[in-house]
């Protein structure tokens, strides 16, 4: 697709039925249209089956939204997310279907701050904003709201969001001891009771065990993904390979993991002949911090337009969500209940104290990603991921890493100061 002939469909009439502010939403529809052409678009030599992908958000407005209205009328529960704590099977076991709600846009943060206080996370605020101005259809679609109190920022807004939309919050432990996995396999199963009554059934263990099945298999492609961008010169580009990753949070689940795969078949014919989107010296960094919600693509923009390549991120719109698989083949419910708890305790979000696997986790993946440099990408506000940073510091210091740490937000106020340090740090790279 070329920038010329893309747009972000219209839908005007949906959105009307969903009590949208139709006119906020149709400026917020074409910023995006335009952001996403400059970002994305203008990319060369892009795989062929990213096409799929440019598809998805220029149906993001529209085709996805019908999809899940659809599934709603025939009775499934649509459920909104924001953390990768939510465990999707029990949804996709009762027939539902899960949905990450964006958070990733500066548009929706002044609606935010007429209410929350403008000193908390950008994410929090901005994810807030969306529904406080009803300017984000998924958010109007969903039957609920699932939050978790993984920091304060988020476990404290959920009581104010559930004024605005029924808001379910589990409590995800702080800390990772035996007692803490019987908190957390507690709290999955009320969770599932609550898909249940929504949903108006029951889930029984076939229904799990496919469930399991199908987000193995999702994950199992997204891996995929991540091993192919260990190859030199990478063959996507991190910009395109984040989207994708972004884009694992709206799509079907079956879908999306077989469109993955049919690009990651492109990628392997790549990688077998040596081609790539970057040169072979192409400085390539892992990026490693908070979650880049949809659509904030800045700080890949900023390193891949200063000719760097980014080959990972591990974040929870990354690595996190999709390293951990759940055992296909375990008897009864209680076993599969048991089996992904423990699949679950296994994300090393900053939230956990201590977190030392995150930063084992971020040296592997440094080195199975062939980088030669770590950004630490933090948001604005963020105690867990900026307290954390000291021990990736240290650990790059350690292992004499080229490293850089950012906090940012979503305002294009500090670009130009982030691409001066950026190309500093490929400097540093190239040597
Ligand atoms: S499991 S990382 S998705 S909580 S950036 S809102 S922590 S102040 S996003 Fe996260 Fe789940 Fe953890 Fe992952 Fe708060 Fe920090 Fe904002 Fe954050």
């Amino acid at each position: 697709m070329s920038s010329a002939n893309f747009e972000i469909k219209a839908y005007p009439e949906m959105w009307e039925e969903l009590g949208m502010d139709v006119p906020r939403f149709e400026k917020a529809r074409l910023m995006l249209g335009e952001a996403y052409s400059k970002t994305y678009l203008s990319q060369t030599n892009r795989p062929a089956k990213m096409a799929y992908f440019d598809e998805m958000i220029s149906e993001i407005h529209g085709g996805r939204v019908k999809e899940l209205l659809a599934a709603k009328a025939a009775g499934h529960p649509v459920v909104g997310t924001f953390c990768v704590y939510i465990p999707e099977e029990i949804v996709i076991a009762a027939g539902g279907v899960c949905v990450g709600l964006c958070g990733g846009s500066q548009g929706s943060v002044p609606d935010a701050e007429k209410i929350l206080p403008r000193n908390i996370c950008p994410m929090v605020k901005s994810a807030f904003g969306f529904k406080a101005g009803r300017i984000c259809p998924y958010f109007q679609a969903v039957d609920f709201v699932y939050g978790e109190t993984t920091c304060d920022a988020k476990k404290k807004t959920w009581e104010i969001l559930d004024r605005l939309v029924p808001t379910y919050v589990m409590e995800i432990p702080q800390m990772k001891r035996e007692r803490d996995r019987v908190l957390w396999l507690a709290e999955v199963k009320d969770f599932q009771a609550k898909v249940e009554e929504v949903a108006g059934k029951s889930i029984f263990e076939a229904d799990l065990a496919q469930a399991i099945r199908v987000m193995n298999e999702k994950r199992r492609a997204l891996q995929r993904l991540t091993g192919l961008r260990g190859a030199n010169p990478a063959p996507i580009s991190g910009k395109d390979a984040l989207l994708i990753e972004q884009i694992a949070f709206y799509d079907e689940p079956v879908r999306f993991a077989a469109q993955v795969n049919e690009l990651c078949d492109e990628l392997a014919e790549r990688v077998a002949k040596g081609e790539g989107v970057s040169e072979i010296t192409a400085p390539r960094v892992l990026i490693s911090g908070t979650p880049m919600a949809l659509p904030n693509w800045k700080v890949h923009n900023l390193v891949e337009t200063a000719g760097a390549v980014v080959v990972g991120e591990e974040s929870c719109i990354g690595t996190r969500y999709f390293k951990d698989l759940i055992d296909e083949n375990l008897p009864g419910m209680e076993a599969q209940l048991g089996a992904l708890t423990d699949r679950y305790m296994k994300i090393d979000c900053s939230c956990f104290t201590p977190n030392d696997e995150r930063i084992d986790q971020i040296a592997k993946e440094y080195r199975a990603a062939k980088a030669q440099g770590i950004i630490h990408y933090s948001l604005q506000f963020c105690h867990t991921y900026n307290i954390e940073e000291i021990k990736v510091r240290e650990l790059c210091e350690r292992e004499n890493i080229p490293y850089l740490s950012i906090e940012s937000d979503y305002s294009p106020e500090d670009v130009g100061q982030l691409q001066t340090r950026i190309e500093a740090f490929l400097e540093q790279i190239r040597g």
